[in-house]
């Protein structure tokens, strides 16, 4: 009696058309992602969704996700498109129970919204619209099947060969949904990994060997990061869901828009150009004040003046608009790459091939410029253009097309709330202006007067300097720290609060310490 109540009873029908609705989009999106073994990963309808969200999501909230879940902002979105399209699912099988039509319509509409996304990535052809066309219409068909097999196991003389059939039904969708799906996911994962290929490039020599800096770049304070950023510990920021897999033997960059003679050039003939390294910090302009959004790492590339000049700049251009294999766009001013500063094509990083997800086989980077407008990873395209005619993708985004680095400071030791005992304090950490350089670094105690820390050796202008300042006669109980720096052009930062958006935040970073 128990059972038939559960099977006819109100909730009895909530739970099945829920289940009903959950394996019809399940098996939908499985047969997406079967399909997009074929297609691409990028027209996956999971993967399209998500990544047409990461390019809508307003600039606030974008940022809120970068400070609450830092890298793992991606692993959040795809959690939340799996949750969106899990409670509709649901939704549409409890639907589907009184009015059938409607419900399909519903599960047709989740198809069509994949097609959608996925018409407006990069590189879409009408391959990309087959993953998310025939997972919608797997999803109507699984949907009206298990919802008629289960309403003929409610019924009132339904019996052990309906409920068998239900039960076969909706138990072999689902497993087949998850073999499938997981299988494909696995089968995608497996075709191109850049890893194997990076592991065979063989690195160009630079013309001249650099030095490596003195040890006196790093104060040694227990706690401060290292003066080169280890390459596995270096921030990354970057709008893609999958990490773009580059062949470096298909791979090609093309010079082109506004210039006499565009070329196009092929990974081999890139590393047979003038290499040279350089020192020099990157940073994001989403960095917020104290935050860690920045790294300092020796970079091996050949400058981008010889190939601009080989294809010769007409005049008017002002902008270079790199493209990535993702689709990514960057604007950059060609002033910047042709005034003498160490503006690269970069294939290395800390003496290791450039990892894949900062961008292997080859990155552009731009001293003194924030990373959205300077440091285009997985590049194959530069176009000539001008700031005038044409717009990058952080710009339309709501950030400002011009990004030099702001002056920056931080505390990094101790940590904000941390204890320390009495007496003579170490206060340690690091500062950036890059390309003008750093010519001080002060701090400021419970708002008295600033006192000057002590700067460790310079490596480059391009590089962040660390610094170190001995606290004298901390007094037990709560107090704050603040520092701020001048770079080499005399400027001290500002005090003045600013937001990331739009082109970088300001303020000086200060910490509370409690000494006991
Ligand atoms: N293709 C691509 N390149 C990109 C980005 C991106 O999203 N896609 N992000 C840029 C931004 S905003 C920054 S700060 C730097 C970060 O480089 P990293 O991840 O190697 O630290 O890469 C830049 N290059
Ligand atoms: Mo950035």
């Amino acid at each position: 009696m128990s059972s038939e109540g559960s099977r006819s009873g109100r909730s009895g029908h909530l739970v099945r058309g829920g289940l009903v609705g959950l394996v019809a989009g399940g098996a939908g999106l499985a047969v997406g992602e079967l399909v997009a073994v074929v297609t691409g990963e990028a027209s996956s309808p999971a993967v399209a969704v998500g990544q047409w969200a990461i390019g809508h999501t307003p600039t606030w909230l974008e940022q809120f996700a970068i400070r609450n879940f830092g890298t793992g902002d991606k692993r959040m979105l795809l959690i939340g498109v799996y949750a969106v399209l899990a409670l509709a699912s649901a939704g549409a099988g409890v639907l589907a129970r009184t009015r059938l039509t409607a419900a399909s319509w519903v599960a047709a509409c989740f198809g069509l919204v994949g097609m959608l996304a996925a018409a407006t990535r990069p590189n879409a052809g009408l391959s990309y619209l087959l993953p998310s066309l025939l997972a919608g219409v797997t999803a109507v068909l699984v949907l009206r099947w298990l919802t008629i097999l289960a309403a003929a196991d409610s019924d009132e003389r339904a019996g052990r060969e309906e409920r068998r059939r239900f039960l076969l039904g909706i138990l072999g969708t689902a497993a087949g949904a998850l073999v499938g799906g997981f299988g494909a996911k696995a089968w995608i994962d497996s075709r191109y990994d850049a890893e194997a290929a990076r592991s065979t490039v063989v690195l160009p020599k630079p013309e001249t060997a650099l030095a490596e800096p003195p040890a006196s770049v790093h104060p040694n304070v227990s706690g401060l990061g290292p003066f080169f950023t280890p390459n596995s510990q270096f921030y990354r920021v970057d709008t893609a869901l999958s990490i773009p897999q580059v062949n470096p033997d298909t791979w090609k960059l093309r010079i082109h828009g506004m210039v006499s003679r565009p070329f196009e050039i092929t990974f081999d003939e890139l590393l047979k150009y003038a290499f040279e390294e350089h020192d020099m910090t990157l940073t994001c302009v989403s960095n917020p004040v104290g935050g860690s959004y920045c790294g300092n790492a020796r970079w091996l590339g050949t400058p981008l003046a010889p190939l601009l000049r080989r294809a010769g700049v007409q005049s008017g251009a002002d902008m270079i608009l790199s493209t990535s294999t993702d689709g990514m766009t960057i604007g950059s001013p060609v002033e910047a790459t042709l005034d003498g500063r160490q503006a690269m094509l970069a294939v290395a990083m800390n003496g290791e091939v450039l990892p894949v997800e900062h961008g292997f086989p080859c990155r552009m980077l731009i001293p003194g410029l924030y990373g959205y407008v300077s440091a285009t990873k997985w590049v194959t395209d530069l176009n000539i253009t001008t700031f005038a005619s044409s717009s990058a993708y952080w710009t339309q985004n709501g950030w400002s097309p011009q990004g030099p680095v702001k002056t920056a400071s931080r505390i990094d030791v101790p940590s904000d709330n941390g204890t320390v005992s009495a007496g003579t304090v170490t206060l340690a950490g690091t500062a950036w202006a890059t390309h003008r350089g750093i010519a001080a670094v002060e701090v400021q105690i419970d708002k008295g007067a600033w006192q000057e820390a002590s700067l460790a050796a310079s490596d480059t202008p391009d590089t962040w300097r660390q610094w170190v300042y001995q606290w004298p006669n901390a007094a037990r109980g709560s107090h704050t720290v603040a520092v701020r720096a001048t770079d080499g052009t005399g400027t001290t930062q500002t005090s003045v609060v600013a937001d990331p958006v739009p082109d970088g935040a300001t303020g000086y970073h200060t910490i509370t310490v409690q000494v006991a």
